[in-house]
């Protein structure tokens, strides 16, 4: 894959066939905006030691790194990652596309898309994977690529530059002024909002994002504000 830059991200720009991860690419103190893609992992990381899997050559499998100030929450990163690809996904597709907190992008109910935020050394690797030609055979439960939604086949280095140019500006807004820079659009785009839900064994209902990227619970009547985790929720 090839990528002509927008803006800042995308600079410097490495490309690998194949890798075990793209995360584990950007070595060597990166500059912010560096960004590493790769057509195949071998090794594709999820969150909590899952793995995230798509067969050589159908999706957008990339990391971008950030310098975030010390003093920032790492989790709302998803969040801005999130945006960016739900935005990108929802351009190309012409469908609405939503976050469900606090890293899955989905349409019609489908997971399409992830964010993996893994904070190092200084930086933060943010990695982004994005479904776009997987055939449904090749998609877990759950999941969907553009391509098994709309039926068509897409080149990926349009949605790659156009992710990373949102990106870019989601991020220099975060940076300003946190989540509640980009609330209106995030807000909006709320899949669990109003769902009823499971986190570490309590259940209640979605009250939504809240303008500091955590997750409103309604637990029997008591709000709950959750920073972390791993949501379930009743289809
Ligand atoms: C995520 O984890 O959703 C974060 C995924 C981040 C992937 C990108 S690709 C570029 C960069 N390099 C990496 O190595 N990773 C990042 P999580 O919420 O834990 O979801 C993982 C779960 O989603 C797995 O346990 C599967 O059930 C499912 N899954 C695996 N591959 C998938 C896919 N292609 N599409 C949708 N769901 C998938």
């Amino acid at each position: 894959m090839e990528l002509e830059p927008r803006g800042r991200f995308g600079r410097p720009f490495v490309y690998r066939e194949s890798t075990e991860s793209t995360q584990l690419l950007l070595k060597d103190d990166p500059p912010e905006g560096a960004v590493a893609v790769a057509d195949e992992q071998t090794a594709g990381r999820g969150r909590l030691g899952r793995t995230w899997d798509a067969p050589a050559g159908t999706a957008i499998l990339c990391s971008v790194a950030l310098r975030p100030p010390a003093d920032r929450r790492i989790a709302e990163l998803s969040l801005v990652g999130g945006m960016a690809a739900a935005d990108a996904i929802e351009q190309a597709l012409g469908l609405a596309a939503q976050i469900k907190w606090p890293n899955d992008v989905m349409v019609n109910r489908f997971k399409v898309a992830g964010v993996l935020a893994e904070a190092r050394e200084g930086i933060v690797v943010l990695g982004i994977g994005i479904n776009v030609n997987q055939t449904r055979e090749q998609m877990p439960e759950g999941a969907a690529s553009l391509r098994t939604i709309d039926g068509v086949t897409r080149e990926r280095e349009p949605i790659l530059a156009d992710v990373l140019e949102r990106l870019e500006q989601l991020y220099e807004r975060w940076l300003q002024g946190g989540v509640d820079a980009i609330y209106d659009s995030l807000g909006a785009r709320d899949f669990l909002r109003g769902r009823r839900v499971s986190l570490d064994g309590t259940s209640g209902i979605a009250v939504g994002i809240d303008r500091e990227g955590r997750l409103e619970l309604d637990i029997d009547g008591e709000r709950k504000l959750v920073e972390s985790g791993e949501v379930t929720y009743e289809r």
